[in-house]
């Protein structure tokens, strides 16, 4: 199956009404954590996250595309104790989660989304910054407050496919897919640039890893 941007590579189907909250077995379903267990089990990497750092999951083998997010939550105090409270925004071509409030189009995620395998390994905790020499340094927090609570403000703006519709541009900013999202928060806050491949028309998530404006500090390999 074809995926678009902003749909990570999942074995998730729809649950039945009223059985949201199992966790099943197997593959074809990796379900929901209740709200009373653990997230699932990346969510300790998670305690240093920052508002402004992006989450990136590159393509695998067999995906055609990969998956970004920003971070909207100070540090990870609730670890252990929320799978669903809103830790990130992105925005999806479909409900990826179906419940609650997350919906297509430019959507909160939650904890569980990256601290489990909805969102498949591997996947990387980026800062936003700059590299002089063998330094990285984050852009200040204040920056970086702005560009989550601008992505924050874009909720509910709609999808948008890239290569398929040619006014899915990175000049505009009322539809996106979820890489476009993360970049154009940088860009438009702080003209940060985190496309490596700046001179396209497009932002993917391996554009954004391997931009010199962006560094790891966790990472969940494959
Ligand atoms: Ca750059
Ligand atoms: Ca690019």
């Amino acid at each position: 199956m074809r995926r678009a941007f902003g749909e990570p590579q999942s074995d998730m189907t729809n649950s039945p009404e009223g059985d949201k909250n199992v966790r099943e077995s197997g593959t074809q379903d990796i379900g929901y954590v209740p709200e009373s267990d653990p997230p699932g089990p990346y969510y300790e990497l998670f305690k240093d996250n920052r508002p402004g750092d992006a989450l990136i999951h590159l393509k695998a083998s067999g995906e055609e595309v990969g998956h970004g997010s920003l971070w909207i939550v100070e540090g990870d105090p609730n670890w252990g104790r929320n799978p669903l409270e809103e830790v990130a925004m992105s925005a999806w071509k479909d409900d990826p989660q179906q419940q609650k409030f997350v919906h297509k189009g430019v959507t909160p995620e939650y904890r569980q989304a990256w601290a489990t395998d909805l969102i498949l390994p591997p996947k990387y905790g980026m800062w936003i910054g700059i590299q002089q020499g063998s330094t990285f340094t984050r852009m200040a927090q204040v920056t970086a407050d702005q560009v989550a609570a601008w992505a924050e403000d874009q909720e509910n703006d709609p999808y948008c496919t890239p290569v398929l519709d040619l006014t899915c541009t990175k000049t505009q900013e009322s539809k996106f897919y979820c890489t476009l999202l993360v970049w154009k928060g940088w860009h438009k806050i702080s003209n940060t640039n985190i496309d490596s491949s700046w001179w396209d028309w497009w932002v993917t998530s391996d554009d954004i890893y391997f931009d010199d404006n962006t560094a790891t500090f966790w990472s969940i390999s494959q």
